[in-house]
């Protein structure tokens, strides 16, 4: 039985349980992570050393790094529609992976923080400024890639790189600030939270 550690409110451990979902696979879930279980405590860093959820326990097998483990569960399962075997689709699949986790997550920490998490010490007001901007540009570039009109983000078929950008743009609409009008991209989550398998990890409670 796949053992997947993590808290349900953050997105890495949510797009974990919605791959698993479409595939289909039982797994049983521990909850780490602030503010409910400690991570950096020795048990779990000798599991992840960077102290993060999510990880994926297999028969022994430790993986971390929520796209990785997007990639190994799909590749189990034969790969799939999930993650096409034509090597220009399945490229073009990790190419929005990689860009989900490098340039479209980080901008948005200090805004989340502040705005979502009410954490305290993140109540700088330019920073807020600086990190929605930085959040907008890299969500223009989504727009301009949806408005081409693909429905989904690698082409014609959902695949892995949804359930990552779909939890972003849900995460987009469900931070409280005055966001710029994205027309694309809300059709973009109109769709997505018709998916079966990523209702459960897009509700009101997790932004
Ligand atoms: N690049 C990592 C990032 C993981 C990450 O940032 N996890 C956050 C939650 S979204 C975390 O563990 N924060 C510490 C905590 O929850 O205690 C991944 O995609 O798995």
């Amino acid at each position: 039985m796949l053992k997947i550690l993590g808290r349900v409110t953050s997105i890495n451990v949510r797009k974990v349980l919605w791959t698993a979902g479409e595939l289909g696979l039982a797994y049983d879930r521990e909850d780490w992570g602030m503010p409910i279980r400690d991570p950096k405590v020795p048990e779990f860093l000798a599991l992840n050393p960077n102290g993060q959820v999510p990880v994926l326990i297999e028969d022994g097998f430790v993986l971390w790094e929520s796209n990785a483990i997007l990639v190994y569960l799909a590749e189990k399962d034969g790969g799939g529609a999930l993650l096409p075997a034509d090597l220009q689709l399945r490229a073009t699949v990790l190419q929005w992976l990689f860009w989900q986790a490098t340039e479209l997550n980080p901008p948005w920490g200090y805004a989340v923080n502040a705005l979502v998490r009410k954490t305290p010490g993140y109540d700088d007001e330019a920073k807020i400024a600086d990190s929605i901007a930085r959040w907008t540009r890299v969500m223009e570039i989504l727009e301009g890639h949806l408005e081409k009109g693909e429905a989904f983000v690698a082409g014609a078929q959902f695949t892995l790189a949804d359930i990552a950008i779909a939890l972003s743009v849900h995460r987009w609409f469900l931070t409280p600030f005055e966001r710029k009008g994205l027309p694309a991209v809300s059709d973009y989550y109109e769709r997505m939270k018709e998916r079966e398998a990523g209702k459960p990890w897009m509700g009101a409670g997790t932004p």
